[in-house]
């Protein structure tokens, strides 16, 4: 079986306003499986690196600069649809746009300060689990209720 696997990281603003408990509580609480934990202050390579896309883009030294002020906590959920799923739980990259319900919508109002990062497709979720986490630091087990939250 495949698992789909995303990468999500919550930014310095988010471990600094106290929401590490309250974002992880969400995705469990939607029933995906936590596979990769871990607190670091990213390297500017690291920073760099992982938004890459942007080189280009005006605000990308901001944002390398922003990344790897503080710790983030990097993560890598499970489950099926965890991708798109993980996206919508997060909400729009502007937080003014993001719908209530969602962390954004609920938790943060300025797009540079938007307290969390979600892989947005499978070649990324790859690319960014790669880039954050060695293959030893990711744990594979089994959710013993599993049939409770889904049939197959
Ligand atoms: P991340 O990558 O942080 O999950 O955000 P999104 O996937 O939702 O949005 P993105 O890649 O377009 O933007 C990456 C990151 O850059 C910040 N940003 C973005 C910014 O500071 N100013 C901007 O104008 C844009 C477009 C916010 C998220």
């Amino acid at each position: 079986m495949i698992k789909e696997r995303t990468f999500l990281a919550i930014k310095p603003d988010g471990v600094q306003r106290g929401y590490v408990s309250e974002i992880i509580g969400r995705f469990e609480k939607k029933g995906f499986k936590l596979v990769g934990l871990k607190q670091l202050i990213p390297s500017k390579q690291l920073a760099q690196d992982h938004y890459g896309v942007h080189r280009e883009r005006p605000f990308f030294k901001e944002l390398v600069e922003f990344i790897s002020s503080g710790p983030v906590v990097a993560m890598i959920w499970e489950g099926e649809g965890v991708i798109l799923s993980a996206r919508k739980l997060i909400g729009a990259t502007k937080p003014l746009e993001a719908e209530p319900g969602t962390i954004r919508g609920d938790l943060a109002i300025d797009i540079g300060r938007n307290i969390i990062h979600g892989s947005d497709g499978e070649e990324t979720a790859k690319f960014e689990i790669n880039l954050w986490f060695n293959q030893d630091e990711i744990c594979d087990w089994e959710i013993s209720d599993y049939e409770w939250r889904a049939e197959n």
